[in-house]
């Protein structure tokens, strides 16, 4: 690798299957015989091998592909990746006949991952997360999201928030931060929640902000947390700090969550189990996405399918995520979770494929840097040993990462 003559960072993978996700290519925007030259962390060039310029290959190091296929790096835009502990102790009460309200009413679920992660130190709560963040990355992760939402107070949120944010110097990815402060009540709340949502836009906002430590806020609109004009205290902080909002919505009942995203511009609304057609209508309009969290929906046992149906025929984007999680979701699989929207919701192996490339970088608010193998993006990309894409959404507990790319190393 790299002779005397190669300039660093200067390189073109060829002989390589594309799926490019492209933004109006048909399906995955697939490219047999390609190359991607990339150059300065950037993709320079991305298509047919025979159509590439000469110039933009000159003194590049060279890699062949053997006919492998590349797709985007893949980005999980919706976790909860940074937490202490775990919660197997409250999975065993469910197998036991609980329900996940049951057991969140018992003093069990979000508040029980707040005491531990309040107990954390910064430094401890990135060590439990990078092992997470680990099996990611292995199957293609190039960039993620992670909420707060376990400190619930101004000190620990953002504790939370900076653990995040560390993660991006411990492994080479993409790290976009959301501040879920107004995920639960906190015990020290005594269920006044009006009292905790002045606190979460007077205060935790505010110092977050200041801070740096978010790119969007977030909440979870539901009747065990809190209602849609709570919610809209909370975004209209949100805006006036000039951060993107994204909404926990509709997952467990319709408090017409995906309805109040969409009104605020969300980046998007995630869960949507309970949405309605005026909910999908609403965030066509907006062009909100629609995230599909097919994890969470496997893990607590809800029968009540996102209306998949309905985001197609309004033109609604969808993107898929784990929704990694203590409580409702301890997955660590984009692979698994893609296989799960399918089998689970009908999705196709096109719209899983985008839902975690095209549609999760849009979802993030960074379809402009990254989510497809365009010139002018940045090179993360993901090389698989698979014969078809449908191979990605199919297998369940198989990994055929070859390698993964991210900023053009
Ligand atoms: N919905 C979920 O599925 C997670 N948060 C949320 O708002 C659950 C988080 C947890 O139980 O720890
Ligand atoms: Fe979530």
């Amino acid at each position: 690798m790299g002779g005397a003559n190669k300039e660093s960072g200067h390189r073109i993978w060829r002989n390589a299957r594309l799926a490019t996700m492209a933004e109006g290519a048909a399906g995955l925007g697939i490219v047999e015989k390609g190359a991607i030259a990339v150059r300065d962390r950037l993709i320079l060039y991305a298509g047919p091998e025979a159509d590439m310029p000469a110039s933009v290959g000159q003194g590049a190091e060279t890699v062949d592909c053997s006919g492998r296929w590349i797709t985007p790096g893949l980005i999980d835009c919706h976790t909860h990746l940074v937490y202490a502990g775990n919660r197997a102790n409250e999975f065993e009460m469910r197998l036991a006949g609980a329900t996940y309200e049951e057991v969140a009413r018992a003093g069990g679920g979000i508040v029980s991952s707040v005491k531990s992660l309040r107990a954390a130190s910064e430094d401890e709560l990135v060590a439990q997360t990078l092992p997470r963040l680990d099996a990611l990355i292995a199957e293609g992760v190039t960039a993620v999201e992670v909420k707060s939402g376990y400190g619930l107070d101004a000190e620990n949120e953002k504790k939370s928030l900076r653990a995040a944010r560390h993660l991006a110097n411990e492994r080479p990815v993409t790290v976009r931060t959301t501040c879920l402060a107004a995920h639960a009540l906190p015990p020290e709340a005594k269920g006044d929640k009006d009292a905790f949502i002045d606190l979460v836009a007077g205060t935790i906002l505010p110092e977050v902000a200041a801070e740096k430590l978010a790119d969007a806020v977030d909440g979870f609109c539901e009747g065990i947390a809190f209602s849609a004009e709570q919610m809209a205290r909370v975004f209209d902080k949100a805006k006036a700090l000039g951060l993107p909002v994204k909404l926990h919505a509709d997952q467990l009942s319709n408090l017409h969550g995906a309805a109040l995203a969409a009104r605020y511009g969300a980046l998007s609304a995630d869960h949507l189990e309970y949405t309605d057609e005026a909910g999908a209508e609403a965030m066509a309009k907006a062009g909100t996405v629609a995230t599909i969290l097919p994890g969470a929906y496997y893990f607590i046992r809800e029968t009540k399918k996102p209306p998949v149906d309905l985001f197609r025929r309004h033109g609604v984007k969808m993107a898929v995520a784990t929704d990694s999680n203590p409580g409702t979701s301890p997955l660590t699989s984009l692979l698994l979770t893609m296989n799960m929207a399918a089998t689970l919701f009908g999705m196709t192996v096109d719209e899983c494929l985008a839902g975690v490339t095209r549609e999760a970088a849009r979802a993030l608010g960074l379809l402009g840097q990254t989510g497809t193998l365009e010139a002018g993006k940045s090179a993360d990309l993901a090389i698989w040993d698979i014969e078809r894409p449908a191979e990605l959404v199919y297998r369940m507990g198989f990994n055929p990462l070859h390698a993964r790319i991210w900023r053009g190393q």
